[in-house]
């Protein structure tokens, strides 16, 4: 798809930055591929109008979402327990109805769904990458594998009733026909249920300019002044909203039908604090666009050095964002030995475009390189503590987020 009109409101787009040609961010491969390898321009642009920054051009959602989609969520020991908490909190709060039905978009290999599923809770899953599903669907956890949208709702609505909560982590930003979810929505939400749904936030991406969350599965990069106007459209409001520390800075937001619930006050917060750092300005992008593009020559410039100096740089996982990185900024083999990755499934394959190796990180720690590049930056904390033996050795960290620096 590509468009220079909003996806939201249709206005024309503002383009600000332009990140060339780039691979699909997940699309882990071998040698023999590499001559058929898909590339598309990756380009994000404002709209004026709404409010919505988003890409400019996606690739079809099925050359992202398939039988082989590398990204497992429960890789990350943090990301089990955040979930864990999100689960104890909808049961504590919203699950009060008898016989209540949870429905999750984007579910994945069930790390979220599987603490209603052995409550023994009644659940649906929506995940149309047919492995993790299958993942998900072993753990015991009700899993459809088809994308999400307004037909889709309606066939949920008709085998399994409507729902109490609607669940999506980590996906709406990743659909472009958000009307027809919305419009799903509508069809499947109880009159006095709930849609709870996380993303990465703009205001985190802006401060921390951390331009590896724009890939082609991200569509979209919410603020609550682009998702209040969308929700309006469709007869729904933002009710709540709670920062997340996860992913480098996500927004979790309780969205409900219109007039049914309160609105808390943290939304006109958000909202306030969202014009002072400007994010309904076109400016603020223009200066993001700097931004990235200093912290693109400063990490090249310190992978160079290092290079010179003869030091082995290793990169730590083989993040979708990290294909932004290493093809923005040229960050090849000769610069970045190898990247470190404990999904089985991106073992033995090369990243994208810039066709770096990718090994288990038992490599990692057989023949500890001089400095680990952390690509899992959003990761650092459960990273560090569980290579400490890695510093201790006298290895070094380096992360570009939010600014290009060795960790001392
Ligand atoms: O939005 C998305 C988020 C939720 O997950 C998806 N579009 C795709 C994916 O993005 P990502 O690939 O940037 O996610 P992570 O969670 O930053 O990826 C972590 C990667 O790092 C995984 O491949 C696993 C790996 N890893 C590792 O090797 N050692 C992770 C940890 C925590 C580790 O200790
Ligand atoms: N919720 C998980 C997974 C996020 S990755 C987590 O937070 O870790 C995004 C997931 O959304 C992928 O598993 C992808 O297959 C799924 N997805 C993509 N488009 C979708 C759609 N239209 N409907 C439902 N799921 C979708």
């Amino acid at each position: 798809m590509n468009t220079r009109q909003c996806l939201i409101c249709s206005a024309s787009l503002e383009p600000f930055i332009s990140f060339g040609q780039m691979p699909i961010a997940n699309g882990f491969l071998t040698p023999a591929d590499y001559s058929s390898e898909y590339f598309f321009e990756l380009q994000a642009g404002f709209c004026g109008s709404c409010y919505m920054v988003q890409l400019i051009e996606q690739p079809r959602r099925e050359k992202m979402f398939h039988e082989n989609y590398a990204f497992f969520s429960s890789t990350s020991t943090r990301m089990a327990k955040h979930f864990e908490t999100l689960a104890e909190l909808v049961k504590a709060r919203y699950l009060k109805a008898s016989d209540p039905l949870v429905v999750e978009l984007g579910s994945n290999d069930g790390i979220l769904l599987g603490h209603f599923a052995r409550s023994g809770i009644r659940h649906v899953g929506v995940e149309p990458s047919a492995n993790v599903a299958q993942v998900a669907r072993e753990k015991g956890i009700c899993t459809i594998s088809r994308f999400f949208d307004e037909d889709l709702a309606q066939q949920i609505v008709t085998d399994h009733g409507q729902a109490d909560v609607i669940l999506a982590a980590n996906v709406m930003c990743h659909i472009p026909y958000l009307h027809s979810v919305l419009d799903g929505f509508g069809k499947l939400l109880k009159s006095d249920g709930v849609i709870i749904f996380e993303d990465p936030y703009l205001g985190d991406i802006v401060e921390k300019i951390s331009y590896d969350q724009i890939y082609d599965e991200h569509a979209f990069y919410f603020s609550v002044a682009s998702l209040s106007f969308l929700f309006a459209k469709h007869g729904f409001e933002i009710v709540d909203v709670r920062p997340q520390s996860v992913h480098g800075g996500s927004m979790r937001y309780f969205v409900a039908r219109t007039g049914v619930h309160p609105v808390d006050p943290s939304v006109g917060a958000q909202l306030a604090k969202e014009d002072q750092l400007g994010l309904r300005d076109s400016g603020t992008y223009v200066t993001l666009r700097h931004n990235v593009e200093r912290s693109r020559d400063e990490l090249l410039a310190l992978l160079k050095r290092l290079r010179q100096e003869g030091k082995r740089v290793v990169g730590y996982g083989a993040t979708s964002k990290s294909t932004t990185v290493t093809n923005y900024c040229g960050l090849t083999a000769e610069l970045v030995e190898f990247i470190s990755d404990t999904t089985p499934i991106k073992q033995g394959k090369f990243s994208p475009g810039v066709h770096i190796p990718v090994r288990p990180y038992e490599e990692f720690r057989a023949h500890y390189p001089d400095y680990g590049l952390l690509f899992a930056w959003n990761h650092s904390g459960e990273v560090m503590a569980k290579e400490l033996d890695f510093r201790d050795k006298g290895g070094k960290w380096i992360s570009y987020v939010p600014s290009v620096q060795i960790l001392e």
